[in-house]
């Protein structure tokens, strides 16, 4: 599946347009490379079908250059480009504070094409002479490398499902492969992964691992063996496949899985019962001569399935997404697992955004949508006044959508309720008065990095009619830093305030994160809302929902699984 790698492409695009100063095309592309991005289904699949122009956002021009790159595997005019300005431009503006016309400059000026070059050139102090920068851009730039550097090494979860999927898809329903599971970080849902681990049994190993290395998505083959081989795909992801047998799969299950810690719990809690376990089973030792190192050593207890090893090991299976030991070891033994929230428990969506401010759809195209997706209700939220964005709501729009609203809930079969995202500011929400009675629900979210978050949030919790605290800490993944915030503050003055706390299912949000959630959720209550900006982001709620059980959540902890009726009492 190519979305992601021409996703990234239409990205590099908008930059270097950015740079010419071009109007409107950089904003076309970046949307069009969204709506991409959040396409479940396969990008050659829609041009095959020669629908390309109709995914949103794609028009004629950009259909043509999506063609043309899937059919000869380069794109004329993106080469031109790069051409021009030969310089690793989506790497070095993922540092905060880096843009496109900055890139450029540093380019001219001193010749940097890639980050190393940006980072030694910043330790030189080349940065600070240049015209417009100084000693404070450059420790900026340094202070941001770093984080800039990860991000090259870990994939937004959100961004490698559909490719990991994909893949899944098309080694299960290939002969050469028996089982085929998705297992490491990517199994519990960690809101980045390294790589993509997958394990597989087949007939014959060497018919399967041919099949996984000659794909034509491969991009590269890493290392390749009779076991195990690792390659690159398009999009730029790492994927170790390992074949093992049959009767070992649910023991070999467990380890690729991990987490490290919880394996290493784990191992523990066997050898406290003189058995051992490993990648190839559970084995009783007991009588075995402590000298003999064979991995298979000792009488097996348990192996083909990942239930049996837990069950033998007298604990209840542990759902993935929670083995990270904080605790769940002893939950597991103690029969106090929780019973985790699962996406089918999900009734509405608190957080979505139209082309009122800037969303793609329009509030029916997103209601429609909400409603193929069975949910029982939505809440638009499209941005309020002082929100730092291009387009928000004024009195004239929000007079309009209302009226969207009222027709969208005359005749579709969903309950649309009228909300709003609020801008917190230094003076709170600053929202015209008429508003609050218009709005069912007010979502406020603070876009902005005050010196005093903490301080301005709990102002705003208790002072204004908030009912939801959206994306608390703000936090872009492998972006921006979070908020330097009294978390603990934060969440007891929302418990006091009967304010609900936001998952934000956007890839680069997942926010409050996971930790947090766990932490707070005796004390608060949550919504996992997807924030969408398109009808297909509305598929983002699994990504929510799944922090929330890494935050050990059950449904009763996520107001919106509860029917409109309960969620709306919660709030009054
Ligand atoms: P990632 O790829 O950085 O997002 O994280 P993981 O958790 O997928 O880690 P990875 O790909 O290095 O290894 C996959 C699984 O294999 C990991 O979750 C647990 C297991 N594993 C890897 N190395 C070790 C190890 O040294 N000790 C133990 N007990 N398990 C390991
Ligand atoms: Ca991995
Ligand atoms: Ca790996
Ligand atoms: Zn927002």
């Amino acid at each position: 599946m190519k979305n992601q790698e021409i996703a990234t492409m239409l990205r590099e695009i908008a930059d270097f347009l950015e740079i010419q100063e071009a109007e409107y095309k950089p904003r076309a592309y970046r949307t069009a490379a969204r709506n991409i991005e959040s396409l479940s289904e396969d990008i050659e699949d829609i041009h095959a079908r020669g629908e390309l122009e109709e995914i949103e956002g794609v028009g004629e021009s950009i259909g043509e250059k999506i063609a043309e790159y899937l059919e000869t595997g380069e794109l004329e005019y993106y080469e031109g480009l790069k051409a021009d300005l030969p310089v690793d431009i989506e790497t070095i503006t993922s540092v905060e504070g880096v843009g496109p016309k900055t890139a450029k400059k540093l380019y001219l000026e001193v010749g940097i094409k890639t980050l190393d070059d940006l980072e030694s050139a910043a330790e030189k102090g080349e940065i600070a002479d240049l015209e417009g920068f100084g000693e404070k851009s450059q420790q900026n730039i340094l202070d941001h490398i770093e984080r800039a550097k990860e991000s090259q090494e870990r994939m937004l979860l959100g961004r490698a499902f559909p490719i990991a999927q994909d893949i899944e898809t098309r080694l299960h329903d290939d002969d050469a492969f028996d089982q085929v599971d998705i297992v490491g970080s990517f199994r519990r849902r960690r809101p980045t992964v390294g790589d993509i681990d997958i394990l597989a049994t087949a007939s014959v190993p060497e018919t399967a691992m041919e099949r996984f290395c000659t794909h034509d998505d491969v991009k590269e083959v890493l290392s390749r063996g009779e076991t195990k081989s690792s390659v690159v795909v398009s999009g730029d992801l790492q994927m170790d496949l390992r074949i093992v047998d049959g009767t070992e799969y649910g023991s070999a299950l467990v380890y690729f899985t991990g987490s490290k810690d919880h394996n290493i719990t784990l191992r523990n809690w066997a050898i406290d019962r003189d058995w051992k376990l490993n990648e190839y089973g559970l084995f009783d030792v007991s009588g075995v001569d402590t000298e003999e190192d064979s991995q298979r050593a000792g009488e097996r207890l348990a192996s083909e399935t990942e239930a049996d090893v837990y069950d033998t090991l007298d604990l209840a299976w542990i759902p993935p997404e929670i083995r990270e030991d904080t605790g769940e070891i002893d939950a597991a033994a103690a029969g106090e697992l929780p019973d985790l929230v699962e996406i089918d428990d999900v009734r509405g969506d608190l957080q979505l955004h139209t082309d009122y401010s800037d969303g793609s759809h329009s509030v029916r195209e997103m209601a429609e949508a909400a409603a193929e997706r069975e949910l029982e209700y939505v809440l638009v939220t499209d941005h309020g006044p002082h929100a730092p964005i291009p387009s928000t709501l004024d009195e004239e729009t929000f007079e309009e959508q209302v009226a969207d609203v009222e027709a969208a809930n005359e005749d579709l079969n969903i309950t649309v309720l009228q909300g709003i995202e609020a801008e917190i500011t230094e003076d709170g929400l600053e929202l015209p008065e008429s508003w609050y009675d218009h709005c069912d629900l007010i979502v406020a979210g603070m876009h902005s990095t005050p010196s005093d978050p903490t301080e301005r949030i709990v102002d705003a919790l208790v002072e204004s009619p908030i009912d939801i605290f959206a994306h608390p800490s703000n936090r872009l993944i492998n972006e921006r830093e979070p908020l330097d915030l009294d978390t603990e503050t934060v969440m007891e003055t929302a418990a006091e305030e009967n304010v609900a706390i936001e998952i934000n299912a956007q890839p680069q949000r997942l926010d409050l994160d996971w930790a947090s959630v766990k932490e707070y959720r005796n004390t608060v209550s949550y919504v996992v809302s997807t924030d969408a900006h398109t009808t297909g982001e509305l598929d983002f709620m699994h990504l929510g929902v799944a922090q929330a059980r890494r935050g050990w959540c059950e449904a009763s902890n996520v107001l919106n699984t509860h029917s409109l009726d309960d969620l709306l009492s919660f709030f009054e």
